[in-house]
């Protein structure tokens, strides 16, 4: 086994694995649909524990956005402080990727005590897992199962069924056409950045990395944030875009690579951000669904993802050069992304 075979093989394997998962999704479509009748008047709690709280983030984002009130919780706030959260009238959609932390098994637990009657979806990549026996219905995304720790594109699979599941919440099927073109996309993008995230990865003159994102790319930028320390052990912090001026923008010299995830709501705004760190000095990566309105010089580097869909829609074709640019960090700091330092897989609690 090379450093990071396991991680290499499952960033590279992201566009086929989104096909497989949407495909799954397919065949489970029916019996999701005669289970959810009416979902569009539900109220969710959405949580999971690192990764999968991120993700929980940019989820709630996306029910609201279409019309389905819900919250993001880490589970042990879902377990501790049950009492913040909504417990009339309410669902539990809980994401975990091994399907077996604690945390999010035990608020599965505290909100059957606390939401009788309440429904419990999980979305997860193994289907026998204890999530599973104790959830009413559950999205499996087998083929993005992974052997390494740090996730990628079990992330972006299980992120991909949050969002399927919401067409099928508001009765708008049309919805998931437009998602199966995103595999493609992902491989032009791809293709088109080349060396760009290597060569970022690789250059350790950078010290420090800020992730800013909006809405339903909040939980984006806090997941690449978390990539960043998994995989190379370094300084990374994610912020909304704006955010960014109040305060943390004070550390940011050239040493520092601020990333935008940039929106379409608040194209304008966030772009304006970016471009005053690079005129303070730090570098900048944009990545935006167009960036014919970043003239030379505005910033560092800037990547088009052209994807056709909306900021709603496009969403982890984000992650995919960040998860590449973490690796090549890590190999570059002689770590091993396969094997990330203090970290398991898993956290199981007794
Ligand atoms: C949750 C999690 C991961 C984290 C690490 C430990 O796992 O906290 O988010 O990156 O791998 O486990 P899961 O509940 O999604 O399996």
């Amino acid at each position: 086994m090379t450093k990071g075979q396991f991680t290499r093989e499952e960033i590279a394997s992201q566009p086929t694995t989104w096909e497989s998962v949407l495909a799954g999704f397919e065949q489970e479509r029916p019996r999701l649909e005669s289970f959810v009748q009416g979902g569009a008047n539900r109220r969710f709690i959405v949580t999971g524990c690192g990764s999968t709280y991120y993700l929980s983030l940019s989820v709630a984002a996306n029910l609201n956005r279409h019309g389905i009130s819900a919250w993001a919780y880490p589970a042990s706030e879902v377990l501790y402080f049950t009492e913040t959260t909504p417990q009339e009238d309410i669902w539990l959609l809980a994401i975990s990727r091994s399907g077996t932390t604690t945390e999010t098994l035990w608020a599965v637990d505290r909100f059957r005590q606390h939401a009788p009657g309440g429904k419990v979806i999980a979305i997860t990549c193994y289907p026998d897992s204890e999530l599973v026996h104790r959830a009413d219905i559950s999205l499996v995304a087998s083929a993005a199962q992974e052997n390494s720790i740090v996730q990628t594109r079990s992330f972006t699979s299980m992120f991909l069924l949050s969002q399927a599941l919401t067409a099928v919440l508001t009765g708008k099927p049309d919805g998931l056409a437009r998602l199966k073109t995103l595999p493609g996309r992902l491989s032009n993008l791809l293709a088109q950045t080349a060396d760009l995230p290597r060569m970022l990865g690789e250059d350790l003159s950078l010290q420090r990395f800020f992730f800013l994102g909006g809405g339903p790319l909040y939980g984006l930028a806090s997941e690449a944030m978390l990539k960043t320390k998994e995989t190379s052990l370094t300084w990374s912090e994610a912020y909304h875009p704006l955010e960014f001026r109040h305060g943390p923008r004070s550390v940011v010299d050239n040493e520092a690579l601020v990333v935008g995830f940039l929106s379409d709501s608040g194209f304008e705004a966030e772009a304006s951000v970016l471009r005053e760190v690079k005129e303070t000095g730090g570098r900048t990566l944009v990545l935006a669904e167009d960036t014919n309105a970043f003239t030379d010089g505005d910033v560092t580097h800037a990547v088009a993802l052209q994807s056709g869909l909306s900021e709603w829609e496009r969403g982890v074709l984000y992650l995919p050069l960040i998860h590449w640019m973490a690796y090549y960090r890590g190999l570059k700091k002689s770590l091993d992304p396969d094997r990330p330092t203090n970290l398991a897989a898993v956290v199981e609690l007794k």
